[in-house]
């Protein structure tokens, strides 16, 4: 640290070149964050010290993470589902495994996991000492349900299915995959961090969430179509007291009990996403995936009249191509299989779409 601190102006014209470094969200195709909604933005700062660790300092908070519980568990066809706002897919899916582990004692605990699930996965069984038996996709890249019921055997503590996958934007056959749950009694995680606020939105959306019996549980995150602040998931469950097996005694705060994985939680962003859904309601949601599934369907019709096919038509805003160059200033990803992916977010808007194609064309020219 410095001795002598350094005079505020000083230190925010450091700040503002270091953020000028950063890359504006306009020319960014990759990613599964986008701006915050701007009442998003409005709720983050007003909340900025609220610490939902210690609730009972924080209780107006604290009913902003119950209810953002309860939106969630109602769109997911359980008003009364478990759950608390975790840091985003990675700690649900790590606490989603926690729960299923500890639901049944298995001498070397496996879990059943599509080839496509996302690397937080991976943490997740190392940490736990889980073994990760993989499932391989099928033509679609879709979880192969097929091969699920000879890989799940006495020892397989969770099944995992993924609704709107990272690299590809599948849904995987959840209705098929709870049917081997409740027939295996095996618990059912849902791995809906990006297509949880996509699917319900959708004109014809497949059944995936507690509607169907099998389904255990659900992770969902506002911070990637949710459009709240970072960091801003959530962790559902069927049953509210499965959490309880998490619990660890906390005598010195203001509840005695906590299941969380982190101690100190941000309420600014659970706000945040609170203030979205409310903001914007079921019809608001729509418009947003109604768009951003329009402006996917434009920038794969556009891709392929320029010569680019699609690897697979998605279920949700993913897109992905046989396309190896990108035109300069613009930021894509590469899938495993070596496929151009462009995630539509809301800031993938029809006229980014438009000039991303104008410059794909000039790549040619
Ligand atoms: N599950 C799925 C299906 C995901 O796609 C992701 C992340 C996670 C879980 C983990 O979520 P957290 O990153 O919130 O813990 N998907 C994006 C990815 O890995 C995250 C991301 C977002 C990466 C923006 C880069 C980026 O610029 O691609």
């Amino acid at each position: 640290m410095r001795e002598v601190g350094c005079p505020e102006e000083d230190l925010f014209s450091f700040l503002s070149s270091k953020r000028r470094e950063d890359l504006g969200y306009r020319n960014i195709l990759s990613s599964m964050c986008t701006p915050p909604h701007p009442v998003a933005a409005r709720a983050h700062a007003m909340f900025l010290e609220t610490n939902l660790g210690d609730p009972g300092l924080f209780p107006g908070t604290a009913a902003l993470e119950d209810l953002l519980v309860r939106r969630l568990g109602t769109l997911m066809h359980l008003p009364d589902a478990g759950g608390y706002a975790t840091s985003g897919g990675t700690e649900s899916n790590i606490q989603a495994f926690r729960i299923a582990k500890k639901l049944k004692s298995a001498k070397f605990p496996n879990v059943v996991v599509p080839a496509s699930s996302h690397f937080s996965f991976m943490k997740a069984c190392d940490i736990l000492g889980l073994e990760m038996r993989t499932v391989p996709l099928d033509a679609e890249f879709r979880m192969d349900t097929e091969a699920v019921d000879d890989l799940v055997d006495n020892n397989t503590v969770a099944i995992v299915g993924v609704v709107g996958t990272t690299e590809y934007g599948m849904v995987d056959p959840i209705s098929r995959l709870s049917e081997i749950a409740l027939d295996r009694d095996v618990f059912l995680h849902v791995d809906a961090a990006f297509g949880g606020m996509v699917v319900p939105f959708l004109d014809r959306p497949v059944p995936f969430d507690f509607s169907l019996p099998g389904v255990s549980s659900i992770s969902v995150d506002p911070h990637k179509m949710g459009m709240s602040t970072i960091p801003a998931g959530c962790l559902l469950t069927r049953s509210p007291e499965w959490f309880a097996c998490l619990n660890v005694d906390t005598p010195y705060l203001t509840v005695k009990r906590e299941c969380t994985l982190a101690g100190t939680r941000p309420g600014a962003s659970v706000a945040a996403a609170v203030a979205v859904l409310e903001y914007l309601g079921v019809d608001g949601m729509r418009a947003v995936v109604a768009g951003c599934m329009e402006n996917a369907r434009r920038l794969i019709e556009g891709m392929e009249t320029l010569g680019y096919p699609r690897a697979v038509t998605p279920d949700v805003n993913v897109a992905t191509f046989s396309c190896d160059c990108t035109p300069p200033g613009w930021r894509v990803s590469t899938t495993r299989n070596g496929h151009m992916r462009i995630v539509c977010m809301p800031h993938v808007t029809r006229d980014v779409v438009e000039q991303f194609l104008v410059d794909m064309s000039d790549i040619d020219a």
